[in-house]
């Protein structure tokens, strides 16, 4: 063991886990394999470091802190620092996932389970229930981003149409907003990224959308995407998103978010005052009351996709279109 006496050592048979955004996970391992088939630790000791870990699966640095706190990955803590044995790592991220995305069949609640209790926690008001539902579902493999659009969304969308058909009251979607409000809040550092920006998007609803949970959702899946990020929020007034246009550095694109389908004409109004300001800058809109690519494209959008995570592959493919 290099540098000291070995600490706490955590090692519980578990699930095992996949790394976040499995499609990067292959190429990352191929670049980080030796001869031996092995992970390469930079010094070659055979343990690294929490960050090294993360920074080689392309995960957040909590992912893997998450994981050696429950149990699920071992580690041991040499003078304050973690360590992760390398061929740990490797058996943690070959073993079949048993995951929300790619979960084993029958291993594990699917994410319509998970939905469905913490549904029932907002509806209570609940916010410590809530939160339990999502670290549980964080810690057998949700994604912070998988719960946003797995979980979160999906959970809201259910509470919409209960409201409509009345089987809840309105008090209880009050309810149950203000505990999203409160996880979003309690998820959005999860989403912080270290290094360099891609550039600067600019999220924004239009003037009288006032259903704000979507677009902060967004603006941190965004963030998590490598964007620095100007979050205006809901009911912007047209010259605030000019103003904000003028003022930012490298804009990489502005996105639109509209719930209201009541909202789509002030969200295409807001689209064209973008375009005459920056005509080159590539305008994206979506959310709840854009269902499909031919009603974003109608409102001047300049693509379209309807999972947020695919949002930033969108937006650099625009920018090198544009180039
Ligand atoms: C919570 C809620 C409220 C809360 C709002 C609290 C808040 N701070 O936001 C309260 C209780 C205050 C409220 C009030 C009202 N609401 Co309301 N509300 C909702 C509910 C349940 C969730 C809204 C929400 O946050 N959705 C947003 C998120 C969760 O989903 P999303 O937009 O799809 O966003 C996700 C993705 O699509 C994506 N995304 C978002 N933007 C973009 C952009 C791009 C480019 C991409 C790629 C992806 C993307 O990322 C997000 C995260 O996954 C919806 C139900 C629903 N179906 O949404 C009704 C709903 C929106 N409300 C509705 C109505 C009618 C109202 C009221 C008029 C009446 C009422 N209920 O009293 C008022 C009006 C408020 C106002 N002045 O605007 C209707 C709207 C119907 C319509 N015309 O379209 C809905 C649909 C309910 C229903 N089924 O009838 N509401």
């Amino acid at each position: 063991m290099p540098g000291g006496s070995v600490g706490e050592f955590v090692r519980v048979p578990v699930a095992p886990f996949q790394a976040h955004r499995g499609r990067k996970l292959g190429a990352r391992l191929a670049v980080g394999r030796g001869d031996a088939g092995a992970l390469i630790a930079p010094d070659d000791s055979g343990q690294i470091s929490l960050h090294e870990a993360a920074d080689l699966l392309g995960v957040h640095y909590m992912t893997i802190y998450r994981r050696v706190r429950l149990g699920i990955l071992p580690a041991r803590k040499v003078d304050g620092t973690w360590l992760i044995d390398r061929a740990d790592l490797e058996r943690a991220t070959t073993t079949t996932p048993e995951r929300g995305r790619r979960g084993r069949r029958g291993s594990h609640p699917r994410a319509s389970s998970w939905q469905e209790r913490l549904q029932a926690r907002m509806l209570s008001g609940d916010v410590e229930g809530s939160w339990q539902v999502i670290e549980t579902a964080m810690a057998s493999g949700f994604e912070p981003d998988e719960i946003y659009v797995r979980l979160l969304t999906p959970s809201l969308h259910a509470i919409g149409a209960s409201w409509e058909s009345g089987r809840i009251s309105i008090d209880q979607e009050h309810l149950a907003s203000s505990v999203a409000t409160a996880l979003i809040g309690r998820l959005g550092p999860r989403f912080v990224r270290r290094g360099r920006k891609k550039g600067v998007v600019i999220v924004a609803m239009p003037p009288g959308e006032r259903h704000g949970l979507g677009v902060a959702m967004l603006a941190d899946i965004l963030a998590g995407a490598g964007y620095e990020i100007l979050n205006l929020g809901p009911d912007t007034p047209t010259e605030s998103l000019v103003a904000a246009m003028r003022n930012a550095g490298s804009l990489a694109a502005v996105v639109v978010s509209v719930v209201d389908i009541e909202r789509r004409p002030a969200a295409e109004r807001l689209l064209a005052a973008a375009h005459r300001e920056r005509p080159s800058v590539p305008r994206l809109v979506g959310g709840n009351a854009i269902s499909d690519e031919r009603a974003a494209l109608g409102l001047g959008a300049d693509g379209w996709v309807a999972d947020p995570r695919g949002l930033g592959d969108l937006i650099e493919a625009l920018r090198a279109r544009g180039r």
